[in-house]
């Protein structure tokens, strides 16, 4: 197996994070983690201390304030870059993510440049998700693929496996977005550098653990740089199309 890192994104995660570990642990015992907490107030960074004083292959990365999601994600991309990891994950601490579905998704990187766990494809499912929560990610991912025309069911998700060297290629420090935004900037930016992007299915659970971080500034968030991108998109391919059509009248 190539060498693989799962980064885990932590804020208040205490009563969740162990079970995690050790769950992640037992289905993928190959995979090393970093565990990136931004001074959880309940402890977790402790918590995750503790896990790599016990175990060689987890790792800890501690920020000092909660900067968001995608801030946090970037320092841990740094970070696996620079340890020379081949296979970089994204999963969730609270147990949303199934580390028992990891083997498929990393079994599908040997064909793609970026895996996304995807509850919107068929196979795919939530379990115990409120009406209205799956209807925003339905939403919000048929939005997505208007706005931006990207060939995806599931760009909202944050359980996703990258080739390293795919993450190497980007500009990862102009990644600015913070929440669900942020995966769809990332999935968005593999498939125009030309990377492999695919989809496999995977049960997601709703925490039972734990308070969710999803906020109304999260959604808002993503509604406006989605608009945003998608605008300039647009524009940029109406501007080839009339180049084109300029180009073709003229010659
Ligand atoms: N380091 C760090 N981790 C974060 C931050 N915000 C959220 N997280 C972690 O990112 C993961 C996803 O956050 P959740 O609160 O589960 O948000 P979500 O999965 O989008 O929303 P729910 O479906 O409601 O759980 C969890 O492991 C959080 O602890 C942050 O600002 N910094
Ligand atoms: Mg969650």
């Amino acid at each position: 197996m190539r060498r693989t890192v799962v980064l885990i994104p932590t804020f208040n995660e205490r009563d969740a994070l162990p079970g995690t570990l050790a769950r992640l642990r037992a289905a993928v015992p190959e995979a090393d983690v970093l565990v990136i907490d931004d001074g959880s107030p309940d402890g977790t960074g402790d918590l995750a201390d503790r896990a790599a004083a016990d175990d060689a292959a987890v790792h800890v990365l501690h920020r000092e304030e909660k900067l968001g999601l995608g801030r946090a994600y970037v320092a841990g991309f740094a970070w696996a870059l620079a340890e020379g990891y081949e296979v970089i994950v994204e999963m969730d601490a609270d147990g949303s993510h199934r580390p028992e579905d990891l083997p498929r998704l990393l079994a599908a990187l040997s064909d793609a440049d970026l895996v996304l766990g995807s509850r919107w494809v068929p196979g795919g499912t939530v379990v115990n998700w409120p009406r209205r929560r799956e209807l925003l990610s339905r939403a919000g991912n048929a939005y997505t693929r208007m706005m931006l025309g990207l060939p995806l069911r599931d760009a909202t998700g944050g359980f996703r496996a990258y080739r390293a060297a795919t993450l190497a290629g980007l500009d990862l420090e102009a990644v600015a977005s913070h929440g669900y935004c942020f995966q769809v900037d990332m999935a968005w930016r593999v498939l125009r550098s030309g990377g492999r992007v695919v989809e496999v299915p995977i049960t997601f659970v709703e925490r039972v653990q734990g308070t969710s971080k999803m906020s109304r500034a999260i959604v808002i968030e993503a509604l406006t740089l989605v608009t945003t991108w998608g605008a300039a998109h647009h524009a940029r391919q109406t501007a080839g199309a009339m180049r084109r059509l300029f180009g073709r009248s003229s010659s």
